[in-house]
Parts: C-alpha cells; sequence; structure tokens
C-alpha cells in the first residue's frame, strides 16, 4: 500500500527491515548505543560489527542518544548507506510525552536522511516492541509525522517506507494509513 505526498511517496511494506533496500535504514535503538534485541539485533547481525564501532566512538563523544533523538551511522552490509538509530519512549501510559518523543524520532531521522543525501528511508515501527507502545497509536504518529514532513515544499525525500513486523501491525497500519492520507 503507498500513497502519494507532494513530491514524494509514503509507503507500507511487511517483512524484516534487514532485507528492504533504501538509503537510509531506521533502527529502534536505546540512549546507551548498546545494542539489543528485537530489530535492533537483527540490524546489527546483518550489518556486522563496523556499525557498534561507529556508534562507540558516538558514544565516546556524546554520552549516548537522548531519548526522542537519533544517531547517524553507515550501514555494514545492509542494502543501505546509512543506519538511522532512533531512541524511541517507553511508553508508559501516553501522558508522559510519549507521543511527542516518538514523533521527535521520526523527525531527527529525516532531518539526518536529508543532511546526508538519502532519498530513500525504511522505519521499523520504534517503540512498539520491548518499549510497549501500543500498536495503534504509534502507527498513528508514525503516519502523522512522515506525512507531515513528506508535505513540506522543501522537503528532499523521495519515498519512505514504514516496515512493519507480521500480519497483526500490518492490519493495524493499514486502517490507520487508509484513515490518516488515503481517504
Ligand atoms: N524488521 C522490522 N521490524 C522488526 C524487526 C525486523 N527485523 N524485528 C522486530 N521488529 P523493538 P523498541 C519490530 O523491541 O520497542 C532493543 O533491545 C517489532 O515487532 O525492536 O523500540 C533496543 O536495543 C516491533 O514492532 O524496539 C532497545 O533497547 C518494532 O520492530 C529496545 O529494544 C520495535 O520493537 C527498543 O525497543
Amino acid at each position: 500500500m503507498e500513497v502519494r505526498i507532494g513530491a514524494s511517496v509514503l509507503a507500507l511494506w511487511e517483512g524484516d527491515i534487514t532485507k528492504f533496500p533504501a538509503d537510509a535504514i531506521g533502527n529502534a535503538a536505546n540512549s546507551a548505543l548498546a545494542g539489543g534485541g528485537g530489530v535492533d539485533g537483527a540490524i546489527h547481525r546483518a550489518g556486522g560489527p563496523s556499525i557498534m564501532r561507529e556508534l562507540d566512538l558516538i558514544l565516546a563523544r556524546t554520552g549516548g542518544c537522548p531519548t526522542g533523538s537519533a544517531v547517524l551511522t553507515s550501514a555494514g552490509k545492509l542494502p543501505a548507506r546509512f543506519v538511522l538509530h532512533a531512541v524511541g519512549p517507553v511508553y508508559r501510559d501516553g501522558r508522559q510525552g510519549e507521543p511527542e518523543l516518538l514523533a521527535s524520532c521520526y523527525r531527527t531521522c529525516l532531518r539526518l536522511a536529508e543532511e546526508n543525501g538519502a532519498k530513500t528511508v525504511s522505519f521499523p515501527s520504534i517503540s512498539t516492541g520491548v518499549y510497549g507502545y501500543p500498536m495503534e497509536e504509534a502507527a498513528e504518529v508514525a503516519i502523522r509525522t512522515v506525512a507531515d514532513h513528506l508535505r513540506r515544499p522543501e522537503c528532499k525525500i523521495e519515498r519512505v517506507t514504514l516496515v512493519v513486523f507480521g500480519a497483526a501491525a500490518l492490519e493495524i497500519y493499514e486502517r490507520r494509513f487508509r484513515d490518516l492520507v488515503i481517504s
């Protein structure tokens, strides 16, 4: 499923994000940039050790990455030039600034992608695994935030693909996608 927004395309895809070619691949990381399970584990396994070496240098320089922000590395053996390591919020009750922090992850990644000349970007559903963000609410934030970015006349990104894992997540994203950007 995909839709044209301004001069760009927003698409949905189900599957393993490490198999999906894009100039920049989003990751759901943690503020210690320490690697982990879920999509983070898959990205490091598929990309190889060079990604963690770059993150270690960033960590030494900055002390980590705050929630709601992101850092960029190269992509090792992944079918991409860059990985955008975003730190999503841990979901508590939705009233601790989670939606704004989650939106800020997507915005920061898109800005970093543009600054580095990436034209195509893929994102996993940040925060919806270990960090417990309800899929329905996270889908709304992801779709709205990316669509808002693509609508800006100065947007340089040509295609963003939201890559979700599993049929249940796809169904939720498709429903929100129809409500928010197709109808
Ligand atoms: N491709 C696409 N999506 C995936 C993949 C994959 N290969 N694997 C999992 N997902 P999570 P978080 C989906 O837990 O909630 C890590 O340990 C998954 O189904 O990866 O932001 C980090 O190091 C879910 O919908 O990220 C952090 O410590 C979504 O990706 C912490 O987990 C995000 O799930 C971050 O937690």
